[in-house]
């Protein structure tokens, strides 16, 4: 069986093969440890126009990016192609991550995440998608809108967790389309593969409010509550990947997820989290 992700505690270089050949980096985003992921090691590489993909015996990862210049407009355009590119015809799509570029940047309705969520439902709905994938969407470094995916021909469930709204059902107070995600992605087994939890990024929201604004060791406990919601109590976390907003928090966040999974390998990166009283966002893979 070739292996879905390798986990390194060496510091990630430029030019170190993290991801698809070093073609792109994956997540490109600053690293707060020395910690790196490398998802299909072994894959077999394409290109076509702007797209990357990355295929293994289990798995497709594809890669796109495109300059975010009005968000709707783009991330819609964006989803489209993803949506219809024949090289993910007949595969299911396990996992999502967008990356978006001034993510908490302009107002009510304007504001880049709100426009992104618009783009990206009109998108689905266009290509008449009612389900959504789990996924992550915090902000980008650079100018560009990049999407990762993450397909597989295996049976993917979706769940819920019985605390929080539905993503997809949020009222309309936080913006003109709700953003379309489930909160978690179960791949089955299949004869060469353990069960694998796919978990989206999870941030301190109950129902549909976010809670413990300005108290980050308050959001990184009910992130993780959130998480333990979503997986078997007997699943194990392969690693907890966490977004953190304000760098000066990461020793904080870092002592608390420690506490709480203890021995659990740990990626820490920097990125904006997508509402802006969210401080801490964790997402994370559990297999069994
Ligand atoms: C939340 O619970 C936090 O728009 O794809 C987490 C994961 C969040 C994915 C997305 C947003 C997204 O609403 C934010």
């Amino acid at each position: 069986m070739l292996p879905l992700l390798t986990l390194s505690t060496t510091a990630r270089t430029e030019t170190a093969p993290w991801c698809m050949a070093g073609r792109a980096t994956f997540p490109a985003l600053p690293a707060l440890n020395d910690f790196a992921e490398h998802w299909l090691p072994d894959a077999e590489l394409s290109e076509r126009g702007s797209w990357i993909f990355a295929r293994s015996e289990q798995w497709l990862m594809a890669f796109i990016e495109r300059p975010l210049v009005n968000a709707e407009a783009d991330s819609y355009e964006l989803y489209r192609e993803l949506l219809t590119a024949p090289e993910l015809q007949g595969l299911s799509i396990a996992r999502l991550w967008n990356f978006v570029p001034e993510i908490n940047q302009g107002n009510g309705d304007d504001e880049v995440y709100r426009q992104f969520c618009l783009g990206r439902f009109r998108a689905f709905q266009t290509s008449g998608v009612q389900q959504y994938p789990a996924a992550t969407a915090v902000g980008a470094t650079g100018d560009k809108l990049q999407v990762y995916v993450l397909c597989t021909p295996q049976k993917v469930l979706l769940g819920e967790n019985p605390l929080q709204t539905p993503a997809w059902q949020y009222p309309r107070q936080y913006g003109p389309a709700s953003p379309s995600f489930a909160r978690v992605s179960h791949v089955l087994a299949s004869d060469n593969a353990p069960p694998l939890w796919f978990v989206s990024g999870t941030a301190a929201v109950i129902g549909h409010e976010s809670q413990h604004a300005l108290d980050v060791r308050a959001q990184t406990t009910l992130s993780l509550e959130n998480i333990a919601q979503l997986v078997p109590n007997s699943a194990k976390p392969l690693y907890l990947k966490v977004y953190i907003r304000n760098t000066t928090d990461t020793a904080g966040i870092e002592a608390e997820v420690q506490r709480l999974h203890p021995n659990v390998p740990l990626c820490l990166l920097q990125a904006d989290i997508c509402r802006r009283d969210l401080l801490v966002e964790i997402e994370a893979v559990f297999v069994g």
